[in-house]
């Protein structure tokens, strides 16, 4: 099914080596009813680690992508590595992507080359989420880790979900959003609760701080939270897509991907709130090589990012793709500013795990897979 522009939204995951982005991009595949199981880093069958190589080392080496959908919107992901040797990748990750989800180790807190990606992600302006993860592990620490985020990268996190308990007390999430609770299920989904009495004063205090974010929006939204001390649903949502946008705080989640924890909150928070690519602004170079803003837009000649090129010995050159304007339908010629030469794409095709599926024609910010054997 192709989605409209406004229908996407487009999330690079990243950060140091083994915080556990490969794990977080196999659950939210599970949880989007993509793959039957989740398999484990141990067992060698992840979706995203699927070469020998990544097999044997028990690391991400390529960028691996996938898309769920979600309320009625297409999220896709970029699952990267996390060793600098194969920055090149992450890079064109964050190019292709609105907004970016670090992941954190709720014990070893913030580590070095996560520092390194947000000073590279400071310098495009586009919004950066993080997420805090292995709860369930021995000594992780929720408000610890906030702290240090805080510390070093001088910015205050907004926590969008808090975890229930810690260590080998963790129970699971609570969306604070949304006001509900998702419990740990064993290899399950997490269930759906009503937020535990215990928890409520916490949720209270961190939707406050939500409300916040939300009011720093726009001015009128300012205005109504100091006259009135609170902002109703809708303007809390509105508050915090347009703050987002702007680049104005950093959501926090909560989580533990490997019991399938935190999973939804975050979900739910991408498809609501963060940037829709129609809005997003997108850079290129002209002719002179100046760089110029291109607006992501449906109605205008088409033209396309080339994220990563492959070479299958089947289909020959694989090219992934992220279309900027216009329309890509199957056959579709375009000019290669790189080489300046002419090439035909072949076809579109969604990666769904690791199926593939043809489409006949897809609107801006839409990732694809497109062959594209010589003229
Ligand atoms: N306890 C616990 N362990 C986790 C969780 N998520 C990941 N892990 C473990 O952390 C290790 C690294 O996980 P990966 O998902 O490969 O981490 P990564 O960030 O993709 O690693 P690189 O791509 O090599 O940088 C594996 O042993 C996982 O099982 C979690 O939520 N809880
Ligand atoms: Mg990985």
């Amino acid at each position: 099914m192709s989605h409209s522009t406004d229908k996407i939204r487009n999330i690079a995951i990243a950060g140091h080596g083994q915080t556990g982005k490969t794990t977080l991009f196999e659950h939210l595949l599970f949880a989007g009813g993509v793959i039957p199981r989740a398999e484990t880093l141990e067992s060698g069958k992840t979706t995203s680690d699927s070469t020998p190589e990544e097999i044997e080392r028990k690391i991400s080496i390529y960028a691996a992508m996938g898309h769920i959908e979600r309320n009625g919107t297409k999220i896709n992901f970029f699952d990267t590595p996390g060793s600098v040797d194969f920055n090149g990748s992450i890079i064109l990750s964050f190019r292709a992507s609105e907004m970016a989800l670090l992941m954190v180790d709720g014990k070893s807190g913030v580590q070095i080359e996560t520092v390194k990606l947000w000073k590279n992600l400071e310098g495009s302006g586009k919004p950066k989420g993080v997420f805090i993860t292995k709860l369930d592990n021995d000594q992780a620490d929720f408000g610890k880790t906030l702290a240090d985020i805080k510390e070093k990268f001088k910015v205050e996190p907004v926590p969008i979900s808090l975890p229930m308990g810690s260590g080998g007390g963790f129970k699971g999430i609570i969306d604070v959003l949304h006001e509900k609770a998702y419990f740990t299920e064993g290899d399950a989904l997490e269930k759906e609760a009503a937020v535990p009495d215990e928890f409520k004063n916490a949720v209270s205090a961190a939707r406050e701080k939500l409300i916040e974010a939300a009011a720093e929006g726009d001015d009128s939204l300012m205005e109504q939270y100091i006259e009135k001390g609170s902002l109703s649903p809708d303007e809390m949502k509105k508050g915090l897509i347009e703050a987002l946008a702007q680049n104005k705080y950093v959501p926090a989640f909560a989580g533990a991907p490997l019991k399938n924890s935190g999973l939804f909150p975050l979900l739910d928070f991408i498809a609501d709130a963060a940037p829709n690519p129609r809005t997003a602004k997108d850079t290129a170079l002209d002719a002179e090589g100046k760089e110029i803003p291109v607006p992501i837009d449906p109605d205008k000649p088409f033209s396309a990012l080339v994220i990563r090129t492959n070479y299958d010995q089947f289909s020959g050159k694989l090219s992934w793709i992220k279309v900027i304007t216009g329309k890509l339908a199957a056959d579709t010629e375009a000019v290669n500013v790189s080489e300046n030469k002419k090439e035909r794409m072949e076809n579109c095709i969604h990666v769904r795990a690791r199926n593939l599926k043809k489409s006949e024609s897809l609107m801006p910010a839409t990732w694809v897979l497109s062959p594209n054997p010589p003229l």
